[in-house]
């Protein structure tokens, strides 16, 4: 009776994450909160900006709840971005209107002298409260993700200052100076793993790592900037929180790497892009983690019998496994709203 009660005060989140197939599958999307929501955009107008929007504990909180008070979906995501961590390392962070985030490159030694060690608690701190806030409002059931991005993705925006489509500068200087593009992903791992561990300390039930370019490093650039940092990222959050829950989101990258990954951090789950095979996937993952996905986010928007049949294909090959629905990469602002309600009733058996 007493294992029965702690369940549902858990939710299916949760449940699967520690073990258990539960059936239909928890749902929640990538970048729920967003400009699809006119409730968002509504608040971001109001804010100003997207950075102080971020870090406006109260407006940030009220964001994070817009999805699931409109969609009653099984967990929340705080509302913050990756780059918040070079941010409280120091760097200028803005957002150019129409275009997207800016941040002070970090191109050379000089500029990494500027950054600080550790975390500006000024900034992380915000980010906390927003997060006590939200767990404060929300069901038991439902749980709260916090996140970060990993150290390769992070640095592909740090040392260009802003999202590139070839991370060409990341990319030369960890050609160029290894030495130097190590102390840099030295530095966010250990901001990583502070912030993750000060999310699960405000109140998140679980950490997602976003690890949004994974998929365009090489075999040895692979093993030094993504799967070693990842690894020891992971071993901090568990030395400070041994029962802290985990998905990776290595997006794009094959089974191969997905499976190492997963199996030396010990992490809890992986996210699928929406490309991957999930037969096959399922095959060697089932018995290491929870998978979640991998809906493609265009399918989405076209809606319609094509939505239907993409959902039932994800139900049909995650049937018995512990899956959690979400899509393979974030949700896109011109996503109708009535296409968000269809999906969820048909993942929920509707
Ligand atoms: O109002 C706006 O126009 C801002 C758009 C926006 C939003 C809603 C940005 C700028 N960030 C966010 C929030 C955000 N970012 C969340 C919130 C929680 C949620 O609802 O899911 C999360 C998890 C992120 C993570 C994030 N930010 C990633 C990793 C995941 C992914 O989608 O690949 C990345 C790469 C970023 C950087 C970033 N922040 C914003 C934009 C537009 C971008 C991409 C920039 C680029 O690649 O050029």
């Amino acid at each position: 009776m007493k294992d029965l009660d702690k369940k549902e005060i858990e939710g299916p989140l949760i449940s699967v994450l520690r073990g258990e197939a539960v059936d239909p599958s928890p749902i929640w999307l990538m970048r729920q909160a967003g400009r699809y929501l006119p409730e968002y955009r509504q608040l971001r107008a109001k804010a100003g900006g997207f950075v102080e929007l971020c870090l406006d504990p109260v407006a940030a909180a009220e964001v994070t709840l817009q999805p699931i008070t409109r969609f009653d979906f099984d967990a929340a995501i705080i509302f913050s971005d990756i780059l918040i961590v070079p941010h409280a390392l120091g760097s200028k962070l803005w957002f150019e209107e129409g275009e997207g985030p800016r941040l002070e490159p970090l191109s050379d030694r000089a500029a990494l002298a500027k950054t600080y060690d550790g975390l500006d608690r000024n900034i992380v701190e915000r980010v906390y409260d927003a997060i006590s806030r939200v767990r404060s409002k929300l069901a038991p059931e439902v749980a709260l993700i916090g996140f970060c991005g990993a150290p390769w993705t992070v640095a592909t925006y740090w040392v260009a200052g802003r999202g590139t489509k070839d991370h060409a500068a990341a990319r030369q200087l960890a050609a160029d100076e290894p030495g130097l593009f190590g102390e840099i992903i030295d530095r966010l791992v250990a901001a990583t793993a502070d912030h993750l561990i000060g999310q699960l300390r405000a109140g998140a039930d679980v950490v997602q790592i976003f690890d949004t370019w994974a998929a365009s490093l090489g075999p040895e650039d692979f093993k030094r900037w993504c799967l070693e940092p990842t690894i020891e990222i992971v071993r901090r959050v568990r030395s400070a929180k041994p029962d802290a829950l985990i998905i990776l989101f290595p997006k794009g990258v094959s089974i191969d790497r997905a499976e190492e990954l997963v199996r030396v951090s010990g992490a809890d789950a992986v996210s699928l892009d929406s490309d991957a095979n999930r037969t096959l996937t399922c095959k060697r993952l089932k018995p290491l983690c929870a998978i979640q996905g991998n809906l493609d986010p265009s399918v989405l928007i076209e809606g319609g019998a094509a939505l239907d049949q993409a959902i039932d294909a994800i139900k049909e090959d995650f049937r018995g496994a512990r899956h959690i629905f979400n899509l393979g990469h974030g949700i896109r602002p011109e996503t109708p709203i009535a296409h968000v309600e269809r999906m969820i009733a048909r993942v929920r058996g509707g």
